[in-house]
């Protein structure tokens, strides 16, 4: 700063909290001070929104200034067949089923041909098929490398990893090395759902547990693969539970700095199987992105998913901690077969009136940040 010139103090210096228990935590973010256990829980105890905002503001901008990030990508889920059962998940099949369904590799690879050259990440997700050859997958990768080499595979959960270690009777670092080497940059987050046992025993039957989960993770930052990270909230789980599932990621990026974003997941009710619950709120979708900025310090984005909050909300995301919209995303169907109401996908022009509006600055970027082109 030039000699003269006076600094002037940030919105968050100058008003105090209406809530006083966020007092304390404001004086933490303003001395850039990581945040404990219990301040994760009065941050979603508050009634105070817009003062979490504040909050959630200051590091955000502190971060990434005036941009927001999108990227123009699509989805391939190649089976909704699925060994686990989920009460949440809308999308998993069994076989037999009518529904149930698994994409040939020529499905697959007709579907990356058709995706413009401005399409730069495909995004792979599937169920947990308990009768493919592991050569599918291999396969998949070199073939869809073959005909895009320039796009991203951003492919195969940790719960899909964990799955793949057990079927094949292969060690989780063999498995990874060998996605990696057929073509996986890197994987997203899904799967995490909540960490916490009991409640994740209560919801889900089959699949990794948490720590399994964490440890595919760590497992692929060690070898050089980046992932995303998600909580699905608005279930049964507490406000404990969140800020627990928080601090578990918190603690892996200190050890690997592996996580390139963090995704909540508002779960999506309608056609849940067997939760019978309502869909979350915008407060609850608003407080879920800005106490994930405030508690996640080393994790560098935060993205407001507009699949599963929906534009209007996750638009308003931006100026309560979060820096990245996804994409125009084609094809997506967790969400949708749950009975999302979102579209399909929204164009480049579309994310880029949702950013300028929000006062922001449309950046198109790669998976891994890269900027692509200022809008
Ligand atoms: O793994 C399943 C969750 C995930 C429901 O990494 C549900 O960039 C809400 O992980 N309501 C898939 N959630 C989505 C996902 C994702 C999405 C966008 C970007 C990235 C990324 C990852 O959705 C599943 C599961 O955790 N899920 N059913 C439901 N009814």
């Amino acid at each position: 700063m030039n000699a003269s010139a006076v600094a002037v103090p940030s919105v968050l210096e100058t008003f105090p909290m209406n809530d006083p228990s966020l007092e304390s935590i404001r004086a933490k973010v303003l001395a850039g001070k990581r945040l404990s256990f219990d301040d994760g829980v009065a941050l979603y105890r508050t009634h105070d929104l817009l003062g979490l905002g504040r909050l959630a503001n200051h590091v955000r901008e502190a971060k990434h200034g005036d941009v927001a990030y999108f990227v123009c990508n699509t989805h391939i889920n190649h089976t909704n067949v699925c060994a686990a059962t989920c009460d949440f998940c809308a999308f998993a099949a069994k076989t037999g089923e009518p529904r149930a369904y698994t994409m040939s590799l020529d499905q697959i690879f007709a579907d990356v041909a058709k995706q413009p050259k401005a399409c730069r990440e495909v995004h792979i997700v599937g169920g947990l098929h308990p009768e493919l050859p592991f050569s599918y997958f291999t396969d998949m990768l070199k073939g869809i490398k073959r005909i895009r080499p320039d796009i991203h595979v951003k492919a195969f959960t940790a719960v899909e990893i964990f799955f793949f270690s057990k079927l094949y009777k292969k060690p989780v670092v063999e498995i990874l090395q060998t996605l990696k080497d057929a073509g996986m940059d890197s994987m997203p987050g899904g799967g995490a759902e909540i960490f916490n046992k009991e409640t994740r025993n209560k919801i889900i039957k089959g699949k990794a547990t948490g720590e399994q989960w964490l440890d595919v993770a760590r497992q692929a930052h060690k070898l050089g693969i980046p992932s995303n990270c998600t909580m699905l909230y608005g279930h049964i789980e507490t406000i404990e539970d969140r800020v627990d599932h928080l601090i578990r990621l918190r603690e892996l990026q200190d050890e690997t700095n592996g996580f390139v974003t963090f995704i909540p997941l508002a779960f999506q009710p309608w056609e849940a199987p067997s939760m019978k619950l309502p869909e979350t709120t915008g407060f609850e979708d608003l407080k879920a992105i800005a106490v994930a900025r405030l508690m996640l310090d080393n994790i560098p984005h935060i993205k407001s998913y507009w699949i599963m909050i929906g534009p209007r909300v996750a638009q308003i995301g931006l100026s309560f901690g979060a820096d990245d919209l996804d994409g125009t995303v084609t094809e997506e169907k967790v969400a949708h077969d749950a009975g999302a109401p979102t579209s399909q996908s929204l164009s480049v022009d579309e994310l880029c009136r949702l950013i300028r509006e929000a006062g922001r600055r449309p950046v198109e970027r790669d998976t891994v940040f890269n900027t692509i082109k200022e809008w």
